[in-house]
Formats: C-alpha cells, sequence, structure tokens
C-alpha cells in the first residue's frame, strides 16, 4: 500500500530539479527566495559579484541589516553601505537597520506558504511558521542561489510531532520546542525535518509556530515546518497578503520515520540551563534562582503577541531594583504597534530598556550581563561566552517567564501571576514598508561602496595528490560555530575582514591556534560530535581555510558547517570508528596519499598518522557534485567563476 505523502516532501518535489528523490541521497531544489543578514551578507555578495551575474534570479531576495547595528567604529556603518548599495544594483530588496531582525520581518512582508527559502542565517526555518521550505546555509550557497542555481541537500527523514490539546495559560511556544529539545537533544535533528501536524497545531498563532520552527535550528534540522490552515490565511490577511495564500497539508495517512507526541495541555514553563539549549528543565525544578539581567526579544520571541503578554505582565509594575530588564521588539511594525497601543509605556513605566528592533544582546551586541550574572533570555542559545560575559550563566525560557521573573527578581513560574494575557491577533497590522528599499529597475547605474574594511575572502588551492598536514588543534564534542569563531560587540565589526578575524579562531578554547596553524602551514584539526553545530556563519570555514586548514577529521558535523568546508574545499572527514579519535595527538603529522584518487573511486580514506605510524580510516561520504567541489578545491573554483 502506498502511504500519504509528508508536508515538506509535497513541497520538496514541486522544486526538485536534480537527483534521486531518495532519503539520503542528495537533491538539487530550486529556490524561490533568499535572505542574507549583514554579519553573513558582506562575504555572500562579494561571492555573488565574483560570480559575474547582474541580477538576481530568485522571486524574491533581501537583504537585512539587523545583527551588526552597534556602531562604535566606522565598519560597521560600511559594511551596511556597501550591503545597500550592492543589492541596489543586483535587484535585491535592502531592509535598513532599524526595520527589525530578518526572520521576522520575512514572516511578516515577505513569507509565502509552499515556496523554498534559503538565508545565510541558520534562524531561516522561522519561515516554516507560515509553511515554508526554509533552511538556514552558508553565504556561497545563498550567493548561487541567487544567481539561479540550485541547493542542494541530502534528502531528510522526517519527524511528525503531533500536537494534541491546548497550551495552558502563561505556558507558550517556546516551552513546546523546549520539551521537543529535551526529548531529541542538539544532534536530535541532524538529516531530519521536524514537521508538525494534529490538532494541537490550531491552537497556535503564526507567531507561535514561528518559535517554534525558529529553535527547530537547536536541534540540528535541515528545517522544521508547520501546515498553512485557516490561521496562516488570517495572519498573511492582517498583513495585506491575502492573495499568496494556499492551503497546505500532508496526508491524512502520510508515513513519518518517527513520530513524537506531545499534549500541549501536559506542558509547564521551561528553561535550558547554562550552557545548551537541551539542557531543559522545568522552572519549576531548577527554584527561584537570583537573576541579574532578562532580555526579551531575539528573532525566537519578538512578535507582537509576545511583546504585548509581556507587558501586560508588566503594566502598574516595578522592574525589581536588582535585575536590568532589556527589550527589543523583532520589527519596526511591532515597535509601532505597540507605541500605538500604549503597551510600548508600559514597558518604558515599569523600568524595562528598550532597545532598537535588532539582534542586539543575542548575538552579544551590547547588554552583556555582569561577571557570573544570571540572564534569563527569551533567545535561543545559550552558549558559553555567547552573551558577551565569558562566566556569564544565560538561561533561555518563554517572554511570560522572562516577564515574571523580572518583577520577582528570581526565577519564578508565571502560573501565578494575575495579569490578563489573552491577546487577541489584530485584524490588521500597521504595515508601512518605507524603511524596506526595492532594487533599482537598471542597476548599471549603480556604484556599489566598498569601504577600507572590506577584504577579499580567502581562495584554496586544488586538491593536491597526497594532503600532509599537521594537527593544529584537537577539541571536544559539540563545539559551536561561536567557538570556531565568536562574534559579539568587538569581532562582529571583523565579519568582511577574514585576515583581521583570523586573530580571533578558535580564541576562547585556544588562542594559540591562529598561531600555530600559520607556523604549520597546512593543518587539520581534530573534532568530537556534532563539530560545527549553531549558527550558519560561512566564516567558520572562511577563516579555518585562510589559516591553512585543509581538513577537519571529527566524530560527526552539524549539516550547514559541513556544507560550508565542502563549499571552502575543506575535507570533512568522519573517524570510522570512533575509538580512533585517540590514535591522534596536537602536533601529530598526518599524510592523506592519493587523496584525489581516493576521493573519485569513493573509497575509505586512510590518514596516516605518522607521528605514531598509526592508520585511521575514515569516511567522507560524498555525492558526485561532491567529489567535483572537493577536486576543485571549492565550490567557487568548481564552478569556474572565481575572479
Ligand atoms: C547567530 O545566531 O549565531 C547568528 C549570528 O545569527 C548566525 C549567523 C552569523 O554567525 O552571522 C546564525 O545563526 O546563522
Ligand atoms: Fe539574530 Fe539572535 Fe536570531 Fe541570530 S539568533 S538571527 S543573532 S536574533
Amino acid at each position: 500500500m502506498v502511504m500519504g505523502q509528508t508536508l515538506c516532501y509535497k513541497i520538496l518535489k514541486a522544486h526538485h530539479v536534480e537527483g534521486e528523490f531518495k532519503k539520503g541521497e542528495e537533491i538539487g531544489i530550486r529556490i524561490d527566495q533568499t535572505l542574507t543578514q549583514d554579519a553573513t551578507g558582506t562575504m555572500a555578495y562579494l561571492q555573488f559579484e565574483a560570480m559575474g551575474i547582474d541580477r538576481v534570479k530568485t522571486e524574491r531576495s533581501v537583504a537585512y541589516i539587523d545583527h551588526n547595528t552597534l556602531q562604535s567604529g566606522f565598519e560597521n556603518a560600511d559594511d551596511h553601505a556597501y550591503i545597500r548599495t550592492v543589492a541596489k544594483k543586483h535587484g535585491i530588496y535592502y531592509s535598513r537597520p532599524g526595520n527589525g531582525i530578518c526572520h521576522q520581518v520575512h514572516l511578516e512582508r515577505f513569507g509565502v506558504p509552499g515556496k523554498t527559502l534559503i538565508g545565510s542565517d541558520s534562524h531561516t526555518p522561522t519561515g516554516g511558521g507560515i509553511d515554508m521550505i526554509a533552511c538556514g546555509a552558508g553565504g556561497l550557497d545563498v550567493a548561487v542561489a541567487m544567481g539561479g542555481g540550485l541547493y542542494y541537500i541530502t534528502l531528510p527523514e522526517v519527524v511528525g510531532v503531533k500536537l494534541t490539546g491546548k497550551l495552558s495559560p502563561f505556558v507558550s511556544a517556546k516551552d513546546v520546542i523546549l520539551e521537543v529539545l529535551r526529548r531529541l537533544s542538539v544532534k536530535g535533528g541532524v538529516g531530519r525535518i521536524i514537521e508538525y501536524f494534529g490538532e494541537g497545531v490550531k491552537g497556535l498563532s503564526v507567531p507561535e509556530r514561528a518559535t517554534i520552527t525558529n529553535m527547530g535550528a537547536e536541534l540540528g534540522a535541515t528545517t522544521s515546518i508547520f501546515p498553512s490552515d485557516e490561521t496562516t490565511k488570517k495572519f498573511l490577511e492582517a498583513q495585506g497578503r491575502g492573495e499568496v495564500w494556499s492551503e497546505l497539508s500532508a496526508d491524512p495517512d502520510a508515513e513519518y520515520d518517527q513520530i513524537v507526541e506531545i499534549d500541549l495541555g501536559s506542558l509547564e514553563p521551561a528553561a535550558a540551563c547554562p550552557h545548551s539549549p537541551d539542557n531543559v528543565k522545568s522552572v519549576r525544578e531548577i527554584g527561584p534562582i537570583k537573576i541579574d539581567q532578562v532580555c526579551i526579544g531575539s528573532c525566537t520571541n519578538s512578535s507582537l503577541s509576545d511583546m504585548l503578554k509581556v507587558a501586560a505582565i508588566l503594566k502598574g509594575k516595578t522592574v525589581h531594583p536588582e535585575v536590568s530588564l532589556v527589550i527589543g521588539p523583532g520589527s519596526k511594525q511591532v515597535f509601532n504597534m505597540l507605541a500605538e497601543c500604549g503597551a510600548l509605556s508600559d514597558m518604558i513605566d515599569a523600568g524595562a530598556r528598550i532597545i532598537e528592533c535588532a539582534c542586539g544582546p543575542c548575538i552579544g551586541m551590547g547588554q552583556s550581563p555582569n561577571s557570573a550574572g544570571v540572564s534569563l533570555r527569551t533567545f535561543n542559545r545559550n552558549f558559553e561566552g555567547r552573551s558577551g560575559t565569558a562566566d556569564a550563566q544565560v538561561y533561555l525560557v518563554s517572554p511570560e517567564t522572562a516577564a515574571v521573573s523580572a518583577l520577582a527578581g528570581v526565577l519564578t513560574d508565571p502560573r501565578g501571576c494575575d495579569a490578563d494575557i489573552q491577546i487577541t491577533m489584530p485584524e490588521k497590522f500597521k504595515i508601512n514598508d518605507n524603511m524596506i528599499d526595492p532594487p533599482a529597475e537598471d542597476g548599471s547605474t549603480v556604484t556599489v561602496r566598498r569601504g577600507p574594511n572590506i577584504k577579499e575572502f580567502p581562495k584554496n588551492e586544488q586538491l593536491p595528490e597526497t594532503l600532509s598536514a599537521r594537527v593544529a588543534l584537537k577539541v571536544g564534542d559539540n563545539i559551536t560555530t561561536d567557538h570556531i569563531l565568536p562574534a559579539g560587540a568587538k569581532l562582529l565589526p571583523l565579519r568582511s575582514n577574514i585576515p583581521a578575524y583570523s586573530a580571533y579562531c578558535f580564541h576562547q578554547v585556544d588562542p594559540e591556534f591562529p598561531a600555530r596553524a600559520k607556523e604549520y602551514g597546512r593543518g587539520v584539526i581534530v573534532g568530537g560530535t556534532n563539530y560545527g553545530q549553531g549558527s550558519s556563519r560561512e566564516h567558520a570555514a572562511l577563516v579555518p581555510l585562510y589559516l591553512g586548514i585543509r581538513a577537519i577529521v571529527a566524530k560527526s558535523f552539524a549539516r550547514i558547517h559541513r556544507a560550508n568546508l565542502l563549499n571552502s574545499g575543506i575535507l570533512p572527514l568522519t573517524f570510522e570508528n570512533e575509538a580512533d579519535y585517540d590514535r591522534i595527538s596536537l602536533g601529530d603529522e598526518l599524510e592523506l596519499a592519493g587523496i584525489r584518487e581516493v576521493i573519485e573511486s569513493g573509497a575509505k580514506v586512510v590518514v596516516k598518522n605518522k607521528t605514531t605510524g598509526d592508520e585511521i580510516v575514515c569516511d567522507l561520504p560524498l555525492s558526485d557534485r561532491q567529489k567535483k567541489i572537493c577536486l576543485a578545491g571549492g565550490l567557487l573554483n568548481y564552478t569556474g567563476n572565481c575572479k
């Protein structure tokens, strides 16, 4: 008997162009929309320019400025000017600084059910909240898609999350995704799409769905998706975009690879404890720990309804004297509507510190906590040091838990709160796209502005017959891209300047690494499981490439980072036998003899440890396309477009 289809496979099939549509096989899909943000955007557009294509070939491409908005030197503002002009020239919409966080604005103004979207930011799956196949990708993949090229993914397994029941008051969408993370872990989504279905879906608004798909990135999933239903229709109509709506859902008898059931009514307020989004416990279990800071916002929880709930909780009260409460609405639309209805005044009155609608503290752009400070955040990542304070303890919570705790001064279960937080979605959102600049009709008249901070991106060489390199670094499990290349207010301005940024590669883990890697000339990094989890930042591949890294040998890789390594021509090798991790040490000399031939033949890669004499067998599963990319020394070399 043929079983019904999952929702995500329906959309993927409709966009499928290349490869066998079979689980585990690489497929190429057509991309309808792209987005970039400023911290990854400059590299993406430099690569797009290197491809020599005049105008984007997508239905809609948008460049957002939301990450690097703290301008404490010329660098960020120069990068904004570059992105503004390059967008204008090549057919890309430009969302100005101050207009909001890319994912929130894209959901409001551009997302279309049933379409494909890739973005140079790992939280692009926010678009799954309105039924898009929305994936985070490296900047080069986004550049290729803008040029009309396909986006390649391994056709994932599909995990069906069956939602039943209804959330209790003061239990929120954030608690749903925290529960999924608790059950599946930060590796649980690798090679999978998370598809939500069941009766419980109906009771969740679009912003609530988007909170859930947004933070699906922390599962390592390819993407997460909700069906498009009457609720989606109402949301789009309220955004003045009802005409783009269509109904889409999985077949009732759709076959999932795994089913996870969640009774929404059984959930309670939860928190992800330091330092991992899957270290989830109930707020009750953690108890009333003293807090120093509360931050509300980020692409996970900055919608109008989240903010209105927060305002309702704060109304007429005062933030605890030992707590600093920071609030950043997600978009200009949200900000403006809060101002018009008076909710903003309730927040200000209570003592909240309102910041512009941007990523802000989520990426360490200001508002770092005090030393050893406890910070409750409605964000999606609590990796060690990401807040900008090395020893801060960051807990990820819902807006309700955050607001109630900010008043109490200790972590508090919001269910005891007596505020009325029944929010009805507006019939019409306030629509004013005056901060979104359309591209020029004729791009040839536009001159691209390049400030002195913008340096060329590094290029790899063809893979040699035999690769000899020394182990320049050995790290453990769950290395995040924040470990590989920290962000924060001080370093983000270097995103367009790889030589300067390279001095901070693995700074928190081993500050000697950059100098050692340079000294070795050609280097290898040895890693544990889930190497490269977290952000889509291509810099985590480009900077090691600049420092001479030619291969990573790890127990396993996170999806986007593995794709970025391949695009840069860095070999992502996995140990056939994980115990071999112990047979390689820092400084060892490794040799991959006849590596070109090995790759061509698809055989296992034997890594000879010349220091110990050991031979270590590694896997390098590659599609034919990926083999060619590796041999050429990266995607741009392969397409022959690198100028
Ligand atoms: C993040 O949340 O880590 C970022 C900053 O948005 C990144 C992108 C980046 O590193 O610029 C992401 O998630 O992809
Ligand atoms: Fe911005 Fe934070 Fe969202 Fe990344 S996770 S896009 S830094 S708000």
